[in-house]
């Protein structure tokens, strides 16, 4: 377990598919990086289907789903944990609206996407989802 604890916030942000493929993970992380959050731990991962089925286990039922699993495993993702005060609100205002048509000007996927899939960017939604996540991605700092 963590030994320092009262370390920040932690939050597990996935670069998908698309931020790679379209060249975008300096800009993403330094986004992340100029607003004063700390990468913590970061990983280029195949991700195969067996890890997206954990990674998106509460959604794998949806209909949604299989095209979803299609994408994550379409290429190398770039894994990070990131740490800072509030990190976990914080990088869910950053990244905007899943849907990245509806997703505002000066977000991620408001700036980058126009998909309600391939929309660049994960980061857990609460400090339950963190817990799971880090567990699952980064044993190590869990
Ligand atoms: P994420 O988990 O990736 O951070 O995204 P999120 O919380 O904003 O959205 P969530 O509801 O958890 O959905 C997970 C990912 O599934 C894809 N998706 N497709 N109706 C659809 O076709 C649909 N809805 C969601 C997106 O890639 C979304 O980020
Ligand atoms: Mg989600």
């Amino acid at each position: 377990s963590d030994p320092v604890a009262a370390a920040p916030q932690r939050s597990f942000v996935l670069l998908k598919p698309d931020a790679v493929r379209r060249g975008l993970v300096g800009a993403i992380l330094s986004r992340f990086e100029s607003r004063g959050l700390k990468i913590v731990a970061m990983d280029l991962r195949y991700v195969d289907g067996d890890l997206a089925d954990q990674h998106y286990a509460e959604h794998v039922e949806r209909d949604f789903y299989p095209p979803l699993r299609t994408f994550v495993t379409s290429g190398p993702s770039v894994a990070v944990l990131l740490e800072g005060d509030q990190v976990i609100e914080v990088v869910r205002t950053m990244n905007g609206a899943t849907d990245a048509r509806k997703a505002a000007p000066g977000t991620i996927r408001g700036d980058w996407a126009l998909s309600n899939r391939e929309n660049l960017v994960h980061g857990s939604d609460s400090a339950e989802s963190a817990a799971r996540e880090i567990a699952l991605w980064f044993p190590d700092f869990a």
